[in-house]
């Protein structure tokens, strides 16, 4: 099974996909951890990636693209965080395609704006001050967004309330999918 857990920033992607891939047994493909990680040692691409994360916006397709298709393999796997863009999306499905294979569900996390706001303020990462989060929210709406129609498009969308329980949530994504 290849999984997307598509939702706002700070709207629990992260939190929920932790239980996923033990239940799954799915590798966990997060592109923000790998900036993060990129970051942490101090690379090249890690620079570049930092001042525009630092700002809210959106790292370039092609950075991620290539951290992902450096990491497929062979076991099912759950992209956390990608895609963000349609050509992300496009990009991925073509990856996916060279091996047969492709997206199975895709779960939307609900979450609104002020809730967003409250948790990543709590959270206190170096992109979780006001203005950046303001942006952050504001570049989901323009960019990632309309990957919620393209996937409802393809009958692959789940949406899930991303408010209330962390545990109350997973019990929601679990039900949408055992019932595929
Ligand atoms: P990400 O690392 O993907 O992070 P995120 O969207 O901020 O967080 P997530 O939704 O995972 O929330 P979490 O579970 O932590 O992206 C960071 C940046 O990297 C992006 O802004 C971008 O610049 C760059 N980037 C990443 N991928 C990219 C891509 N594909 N293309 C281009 N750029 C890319 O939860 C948030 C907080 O809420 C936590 O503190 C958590 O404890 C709390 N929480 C979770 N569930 C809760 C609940 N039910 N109730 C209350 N609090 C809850």
């Amino acid at each position: 099974m290849n999984l997307i857990i598509l939702g706002a920033p700070g709207s629990g992607k992260g939190t929920q996909s932790a239980e996923l891939i033990n239940r799954y047994h799915l590798t966990h493909l997060s592109t923000g951890d790998m900036l993060r990680a990129e970051i942490a040692a101090g690379s090249e691409l890690g620079l570049a990636a930092k001042a525009i994360m630092d700002k809210g916006e959106l790292v370039s397709d092609d950075i991620v693209i290539g951290m992902i298709a450096n990491r497929l393999n062979d076991k099912g796997a759950l992209f956390d965080g990608f895609p963000r863009t349609i050509a992300q999306a496009d990009a991925l499905d073509a990856l996916l395609a060279q091996n047969g294979r492709r997206i199975d569900a895709v779960i939307y996390l609900d979450v609104d704006n002020e809730e967003i706001v409250k948790r990543m303020l709590a959270r206190g990462r170096a992109d979780d001050n006001e203005a950046t989060i303001r942006n952050r929210l504001s570049v989901f709406e323009a960019q990632t967004k309309p990957l919620v129609e393209h996937y409802r498009n393809q009958g692959k969308l789940r949406h899930i309330p991303g408010t209330g329980a962390v545990e109350a949530i997973a019990g929601r994504i679990r039900d949408a999918l055992d019932t595929e």
